[in-house]
């Protein structure tokens, strides 16, 4: 729990949720974990040990940000940072809050073990719910 409040805090005073606004944080420099292929759990460790986080896809800038990027990976779908909880409902792994989404058609369908987010490359990289032990690539952002 310690760590994760860090990891909060590291990321308000590296740059701040206006940082994904603004579009200008330096975190589209860090388009890593292109040529790996982690579950969601393992690419958020390796985000939170290398970077900052997975990334936020708060706007529509940064979903086009992370198309370009994910078209570099070694497989058509990527991790994002955004998860499904019971007591929470969608939320970025990060804490930053945006209620900007991409669904692919008939996505989120809910089903029990789909809670983790990834950007399906054969859709456009439109975003699905699938279950978080597939090993994908994933998009990482530094702060600066
Ligand atoms: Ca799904």
């Amino acid at each position: 729990m310690g760590m994760f409040v860090f990891v909060l805090v590291s990321v308000c005073r590296s740059c701040g949720f206006i940082g994904y606004v603004n579009y200008d944080c330096s975190f589209h420099q860090s388009a890593t974990g292109l040529a790996l292929s982690k579950t969601w759990w393992e690419a958020l460790r390796y985000c939170r040990e290398n970077h900052v986080d997975l990334v936020s896809v708060h706007t529509e800038g940064i979903q086009r940000w992370v198309e370009t990027v994910a078209r570099n990976a070694s497989t058509d779908n990527v991790w994002v940072g955004l998860r499904h909880t019971c007591a929470q409902g969608w939320i970025w792994s990060d804490g930053s809050n945006s209620s900007y989404r991409d669904w692919n058609t008939g996505e989120p369908n809910n089903k029990e073990s789909e809670i983790c987010i990834q950007l399906q490359g054969t859709n456009g990289y439109r975003w699905a719910d699938v279950a978080c032990h597939w090993p994908n690539p994933f998009v990482c952002y530094d702060g600066e």
